[in-house]
């Protein structure tokens, strides 16, 4: 069955707005998958350990029959392609984050996969651009992405201009 899945970019390392174009490009090219909308690109501050470098996060809907967790296994191959290493550092600076933000409708709580991303709701750098391709959707399980938008923690968000 297809169906739409959200993907949330970021990366605040060799050059993050290189990195997260080649990941947009790279979801393009998934199997059975079609890209269907892309964000523009934002930056924003970290969340986490302070003194590490600025993110750019987007967010791309991508229109799918894999199922969640092939979905999730390529957005991995993709970070691996790129040279995500993973230290262990919880929101430590990273080259390349890709996360399932939404499958469908789905709600799905399994030990490799909590959708919708558990983060989601809280994050100014998700909601903006998810607000942008997908409208005020429902996040299920939680209720309209406006109404998070409003309480959210501010990263200085700002939409970028790249040429
Ligand atoms: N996993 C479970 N659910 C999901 C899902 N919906 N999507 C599991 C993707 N992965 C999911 O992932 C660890 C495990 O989570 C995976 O093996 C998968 O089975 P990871 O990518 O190694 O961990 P992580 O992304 O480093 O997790 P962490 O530390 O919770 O980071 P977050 O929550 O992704 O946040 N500040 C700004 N401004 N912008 C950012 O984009 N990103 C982070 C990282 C920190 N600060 C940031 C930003
Ligand atoms: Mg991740």
């Amino acid at each position: 069955m297809r169906l739409l899945a959200y993907i949330g970019i970021g990366s605040n390392l060799q050059n993050p707005v290189a990195q997260v174009q080649e990941a947009i490009a790279e979801l393009g090219a998934i199997p059975d998958s079609i890209l269907i909308a892309r964000s523009s690109l934002y930056g924003s501050k970290p969340m986490g350990a302070a003194g590490q470098p600025d993110y750019v996060n987007a967010v791309v809907a991508i229109d799918t029959v894999l199922s969640p967790q092939a979905l999730l296994q390529a957005l991995q191959a993709i970070e691996r392609r790129q040279g995500r290493e993973r230290t262990g550092e919880k929101w430590g600076p990273r080259v390349l984050d890709l996360d399932l933000l939404l499958y469908g409708g789905r709600v799905i709580n399994t030990a490799e996969l909590t959708v919708p991303h558990p983060g989601l709701h809280e994050r100014d750098f998700v909601l903006v651009p998810l607000e942008e391709i997908a409208g005020d959707i429902n996040i299920p399980g939680r209720g309209t992405l406006s109404a998070f938008i409003s309480r959210c923690e501010n990263h200085s968000l700002r939409k970028l201009v790249v040429v």
